[in-house]
């Protein structure tokens, strides 16, 4: 811990150092209106990294923002597509479309992500760890995708650890209709549909998907005895309606459902295969917002509610390889949601954010496992706890392009107490010599699972443990960003985290806050158009993820990867390619007692994406994923999609 604080302070330091040596030049910054407009013009605004709209050119938080029209419309049903591009952050899936996924950000565990819509958690609640569930992702209504690293528990609270993942819905701006679908190999079909109306001061969004695939076999079927596939279906439905009776005020409800459909295997390895194990998966999400502006437009009032409820019931029958034994479950959480912000323009360049949020989470599982040799039940009776935040943010424009941003947290929980985070964020832009630098410290926590608190003690020993505390991050980052002329940008950031009062589960013993991790790497992104009609773009990330109790590199994530994009255009014509190189990563064999480290080989993928223009309302695209056919594991056992043909069109009605 020492260490890592006094690199904190060192890298702050340092910055100031810096700007101090910079502070004279930087006077005559003031740039004119005119120049002011063309940045505004450029710079995206993103609003994860502060909760408030920023420039992203201004946001000191290492932040990636995916905007709907990049996306490729297969990344829907595999959400790989969309998270290959982000640096820092590395996604896998057990199997196929729909099968479990996880999402390292920073090295860290999947249930160190936040994952929001609209600023409003969707983590599973009834997930063991409390992770978010695969099976949910859905871009029904989303326009924006900003994936924010590093520990960000001042703003959003438990859970976002290592980062966050927000998923932002679309603003009406005009009357529009559209619709898009693919086919492709393994008999995978989408159809999206998609009604934006605006009728005086209401508005209406309206989005339907449905997609399925028959997938691929969970355990991979390059063992013997695993040739069954796995498929996947999903539909969905969304609404949003606003009501927007002056420039001041503004009100706006949204409601999802979902329902999908998974098929599982016994296990990852030989002989994992099971033809009837299914899991179904409900889920419903609701998001009222009040948002007004008082006070001269100087205080800023957003009130947001939201409510959750999933289901998700596995079956698993009987079958020819499994005679006699079957296996039933099923899982029930509830989540609800509020969060009342303040932002307070104290000044032209002082913004005050502060607010409160409460969560209250419920939750209950079954699962039972018959068999000729013995039969095993597993109840966990309806439990809930609650979590209530207080979060107060500063952000302060000392000088044109320096800005400087604290905020502190506090939270109580019912169970452990108290849990306060801060987060600081400097952010320094350069415009004389085309660099920015910035850098940012925080902390976070995690409150341990409703599972992990309360989870009834079996025929082995105990499960669940009431004096669980929180789990703890520390972390830094600092990052320059340079550009070379209009062609060229390099960035660079570095970053560190340590974890303690893991959460891991010991045999016959429970969970105990025993954990301990630490994660540091470096992030770099490039951007490059030197021609008119060719673009590059790369990120690569060098990750080193450790646990520190068994001093062993922490499963599943690779030392370096790297993602390489060209996008070409001539005409009406786009080809994009991608490359994707994952090097080798450790697993742990499950498949023979105890488990066995091993080693998964590096792997590169290319993707290839031909879009065609026909006119402004209408394109067509073929793409095949893993073009090469390479063959490789994200997890030991199981298996991923070889090559994959898909074509379909979007249409603007
Ligand atoms: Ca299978
Ligand atoms: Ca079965």
């Amino acid at each position: 811990m020492k260490r890592n604080l006094s690199a904190l302070v060192v890298s702050q330091f340092f910055l100031l150092v810096l700007f101090f040596i910079l502070a004279p030049k930087a006077s005559s910054f003031s740039c004119t209106e005119e120049e002011e407009q063309q940045r505004k013009i450029h710079h995206e605004i993103v609003v994860t990294a502060t909760r408030l709209e920023t420039p992203i050119q201004e946001a000191a938080s290492a932040i990636t923002l995916l905007k709907k029209e990049e996306l490729p419309l297969t990344s829907t049903l595999f959400p790989n597509l969309l998270f290959r591009q982000a640096p820092g952050v590395f996604f896998l899936q057990a199997g196929s479309a729909g099968g479990p996924g996880s999402v390292f950000i920073r090295g860290a565990g999947s249930e160190h992500t936040l994952f929001m819509i609209d600023g409003l958690e969707i983590n599973d609640p009834i997930s063991p760890a409390r992770s978010f569930n695969f099976n949910l992702f859905s871009l029904g209504l989303v326009e924006r995708v900003e994936i924010l690293r590093g520990p960000q528990s001042t703003l959003y609270g438990s859970d976002a650890l290592a980062g966050v993942v927000n998923l932002i819905t679309s603003e009406p701006e005009k009357n529009e209709a559209a619709a898009s679908g693919f086919i492709g190999t393994s008999r995978t079909r989408m159809g999206n549909f998609y009604l934006a109306q605006i009728y005086r001061k209401f508005s209406l969004l309206f989005d339907f998907n449905s997609s399925a695939t028959a997938g691929i076999s969970a355990a991979n079927s390059l063992y013997p005895g695993n040739s069954e596939p796995d498929g996947f279906e999903q539909h969905s439905l969304a609404f949003k309606v606003g009501y927007k009776p002056s420039s001041s005020f503004s009100l706006s409800w949204q409601t999802r459902a979902l329902s999908s459909r998974t098929d599982l295997d016994t296990f990852g390895g030989p002989y994992g295969d099971d033809p009837n194990s299914v899991q179904k998966t409900r889920f419903y999400f609701n998001r009222l917002e009040l948002k007004g502006r008082f006070w001269n437009q100087r205080w800023e009032q957003k009130l947001a509610f939201g409510l959750q409820i999933s289901r998700r019931d596995n079956d698993n029958p009987s079958d020819d390889y499994h005679p006699g034994e079957s296996e039933q479950a099923f899982y029930r959480s509830r989540l609800i949601k509020i969060d009342w912000q303040n932002n307070l323009l104290l000044a032209a360049n002082n913004t005050l954010v502060f607010g409160v949020d409460f969560r209250q989470e419920q939750g209950s599982s079954f699962y039972a496992y018959f068999s000729p040799w013995g039969d095993y039940q597993s109840n966990f009776p309806s439990k809930e706890s609650g979590l209530l935040g207080f979060y107060l943010q500063d952000q302060w424009k000392l000088w044109p392009g320096f800005t400087v941003n604290a905020g502190l947290r506090f939270d109580h929980h019912k169970k452990f107490g108290q849990a306060f985070t801060f987060r600081t964020a400097v952010n320094l832009e350069l415009p004389e010599i085309q660099a920015r630098i910035k850098a940012t410290t925080g902390s976070g926590f995690k409150a341990p699972s409703l599972y992990q608190l309360y989870a009834p003690e079996d025929i082995f020993g105990p499960i669940g443990n009431l004096y669980l505390l929180p789990e703890r991050n520390l972390g830094w980052d600092f990052g320059v960003e340079k550009s070379f002329g209009q062609h060229l940008t390099l960035s660079l950031t570095c970053f560190e985290t340590r974890y303690r009062n893991l959460i891991q589960f010991y045999f016959g013993a429970g969970y105990k806050n025993l954990g301990r991790a630490l994660t540091r790497g470096l992030e770099s992104f490039l951007v490059a158009n030197f021609l008119e009609n060719f673009a590059l773009q790369a990120s690569w990330t060098h990750l080193q993820a450790e646990d520190l109790e068994t001093r062993t590199a922490l499963i599943r994530r690779p030392k370096d990867f790297l993602s390489v994009n060209l996008n070409f255009k001539y005409r009406a014509f786009r080809l994009e390619a991608w490359l994707n190189y994952l090097g080798p990563r450790q697993d742990l064999n499950y498949s023979i007692f105890p488990p066995e480290r091993v080693t998964l080989k590096a792997a590169t993928i290319t993707n290839l994406l031909l879009n065609f223009e026909l006119n402004k309302r209408a394109s067509l695209f073929i793409e095949i994923q893993n073009l090469f056919n390479t063959r490789y594991e994200l997890i030991y056992g199981y298996g991923t999609p070889g090559a994959t043909f898909s074509s379909g069109f979007r249409l603007k009605l």
